[in-house]
């Protein structure tokens, strides 16, 4: 995989670097991604029939399932060599900035540390009606299981259509993005607003923006360098033609 040189003298140069992912890093973790019409989280469902609050009240028990699952697939992935390449990065960059969409915590595993979750975490739960992170409950069967505090039903703790994002964590991406040098957008469609919109804020503030992406997305023609590989391919190239070994 040929890695543009002049990208190489950028990212030496630079001191402040922001980095948007999305399902396509973890896909080579055998994480699916959602819009895959064939292997897909979505697949087989409308995203709305599972994504959003109106779908958890309609059917709470389909949901909590569908989540269920997804936590114990997600217990036997591991970061892949593109998780790891960028948390290689952040110790070469003073001003490093990880922004995820994800909610698998594979970053973190990697060895991500600044690192901001958009749309929360697979692995946190929180009570539907107070909105209060929970660590333990009574576990006699019940599913959705219940909040110890309110009695409330348990979700988990992820953004879904027509919900807030975290605020401080879309406040904190939006000034990473505004004032890095370098922007990354790596292995997301691009469709997903707000996170969409931060390459754009990023090129208005004059960054460079590069894709990481083996298909074409919204973003492509609007990027400066366009990496048409797996991340886990091309991120650890890119890290060792720019750091060395
Ligand atoms: C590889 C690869 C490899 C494969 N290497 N790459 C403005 C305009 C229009 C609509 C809106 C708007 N503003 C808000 C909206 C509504 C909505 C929205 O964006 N809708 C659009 C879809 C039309 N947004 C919201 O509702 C958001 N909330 C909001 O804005 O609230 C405002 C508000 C204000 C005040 C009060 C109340 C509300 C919330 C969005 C939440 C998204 N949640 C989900 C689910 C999370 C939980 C879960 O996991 O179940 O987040 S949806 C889903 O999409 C998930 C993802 O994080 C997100 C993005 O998907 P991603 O990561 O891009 O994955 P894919 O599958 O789409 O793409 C994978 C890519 O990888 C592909 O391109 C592959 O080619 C590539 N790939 N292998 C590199 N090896």
């Amino acid at each position: 995989m040929e890695i543009p040189p002049h990208l190489v003298d950028i990212l030496r140069k630079a001191r402040r670097v922001a980095v948007l992912t999305g399902a396509g890093v973890s896909a080579e973790s055998g994480v699916p991604t959602f819009r895959d019409t064939l292997t897909g989280l979505w697949s087989q469902y409308r995203p709305e029939d599972l994504a959003t609050p109106q779908a958890f009240l309609k059917d709470p028990r389909k949901v909590w399932e569908w989540y269920a699952s997804r936590r114990e697939r997600l217990s036997l992935a591991q970061p892949n060599p593109g998780h790891l390449a960028l948390a290689e990065m952040e110790g070469h960059l003073p001003g490093f900035t990880l922004i995820t969409q994800n909610v698998d915590g594979l970053h973190w595993r990697a060895g991500s540390r600044n690192v901001i979750e958009l749309h929360g975490n697979l692995a946190r739960v929180k009570c539907f009606q107070e909105g209060t992170v929970v660590e333990q409950w009574l576990d006699d069967g019940t599913i959705p299981p219940r909040c110890p505090s309110c009695g409330g039903m348990l979700r988990p703790d992820v953004v879904w259509f027509g919900e807030k994002l975290p605020p401080e964590a879309l406040q904190h991406a939006t000034r990473a993005s505004q004032e890095c040098q370098v922007f990354f957008s790596i292995g997301t469609s691009g469709v997903v607003e707000p996170a969409a919109s931060l390459p754009y804020w990023a090129s208005e503030r004059g960054a460079v923006i590069v894709e990481v992406n083996p298909e074409h997305t919204p973003l492509t023609p609007h990027a400066d360098f366009a990496l048409h590989a797996p991340a886990g391919e091309a991120l650890p190239i890119l890290v060792k033609r720019t750091w060395g070994l």
